[in-house]
């Protein structure tokens, strides 16, 4: 790790893995020994590495897996659930919740994109959407203290430089390894947010988790995937420099950088789902189906 300028043997690098982890955890007040943790699995290899350390230090972790109907080549999500479904099969103190969209709601998301889109662009937009109003229903419904998702580093500077880009100042005051909870909307909170990607599939491939390699087809020539490449291109000329864009970001904003718009918008509950909207009325989430 040159960033790090730190080499590690196997046995050796799980530990420090682990010791990181917790590290972060406190670092950035994620949670308590006893707070119990939801986490979003998608069968990849950063949030099945993310339940398994949360699971290996002792954390209440359970897992939440969201069925998007997508098929893509070779069923996409039905490959992921059986990822998943190995990763608990070792692991009988594991609880997974399974929420099926297509199941609950009447369609696939690549169908209700469909529809709401008339055929126009990617469905991701309705994706997070849908995966952002789950993950918030069912850490409510069962009383998760907190949501946690294993965006790593790259996932946190990509975003970053699209924010930048774009000087979206609302959503670079709300960055953070830990959202706060507020009225109707749990915490949630990015343990992995300090390790690089490249160490989050080392720590994977030592752990022989078996995770799905493939990104979900809709991945394909997404903006994100071009500023991860862009980004790091930066790193091999030199060494740290994401981790540097990160943490002196995360500097700026704890210094106020974005104050004036970090002040949080009122909300109102949804008359339909009592989900938190920033607009009266039903939410995006309920107007959508
Ligand atoms: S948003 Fe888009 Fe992802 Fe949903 S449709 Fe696939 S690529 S899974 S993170
Ligand atoms: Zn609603």
């Amino acid at each position: 790790m040159r960033h790090h300028k730190l080499a590690l043997c196997a046995p050796h690098y799980l530990e420090w893995f682990l010791a990181q982890t917790e590290r972060t955890i406190t670092r950035y007040h994620m949670f308590e020994p006893e707070e119990r943790i939801l986490v979003a699995v998608s069968g990849g290899k950063d949030s099945l590495a993310l339940w398994d350390v949360l699971l290996r230090l002792g954390y209440p972790a359970d897992g939440l897996y969201i069925n998007l109907g997508i098929d893509g080549e070779g069923e996409y999500s039905h490959r992921s659930l059986e990822k998943i479904e190995a990763f608990m099969a070792t692991r009988p103190e594991a609880r997974l919740h399974v929420v099926d969209v297509a199941a609950t709601y009447g369609a696939t998301i690549p169908q209700v994109a469909r529809r709401k889109l008339r055929g126009r662009g990617k469905p991701c937009a309705v994706c997070g959407l849908v995966k952002r109003h789950e993950m918030n229903r069912i850490a409510q419904e069962h009383g998760y203290a907190v949501l946690a998702t294993g965006h790593n580093l790259d996932d946190e500077v990509a975003v970053l430089l699209s924010n930048v880009l774009h000087w979206q100042v609302g959503y670079l005051a709300r960055q953070a390894p830990v959202l706060e909870e507020r009225e109707g909307l749990g915490r949630k909170v990015k343990p992995l947010c300090r390790f690089y990607e490249r160490e989050t599939a080392a720590y994977a491939l030592i752990r022989g988790l078996d995770y799905i390699y493939d990104e979900c087809p809709f991945a394909e020539g997404n903006l994100t995937n071009f500023y991860k490449e862009l980004l790091s291109r930066l790193e091999t000329e030199s060494p740290g420099a994401k981790m540097q864009f990160y943490l002196s970001f995360l500097q700026a904003r704890k210094d106020g950088l974005f104050g004036q718009a970090a002040q949080e918008v009122t909300l109102h509950p949804c008359p339909t789902c009592g989900q938190p909207t920033s607009v009266p009325g039903p939410c995006a989430f309920c107007r959508l189906w």
